[in-house]
């Protein structure tokens, strides 16, 4: 199931790295894009979306609604 949120913390690459590896830390099989510009993460995973948000506010990010 592919997963699409809007990240408005992203601002460079860097973010974008931090967010692709903690979620493919927790979930290796996880498949993250992640559009800087558009400040959009999409994740293919089996994983709720629910968990996903956490994984990346635990990283100092901030999911919006
Ligand atoms: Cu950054």
């Amino acid at each position: 199931m592919a997963i699409t949120l809007k990240v408005p913390s992203i601002a460079c690459d860097g973010c974008a790295n931090t967010i692709t590896k903690a979620i493919q830390s927790e979930k290796p099989e996880a498949t993250v894009s992640v559009d800087v510009a558009s400040k959009v993460v999409t994740i293919e995973t089996e994983v709720s979306e629910e968990m996903i948000r956490k994984i990346i506010e635990d990283v100092g990010h901030t999911v919006e609604e």
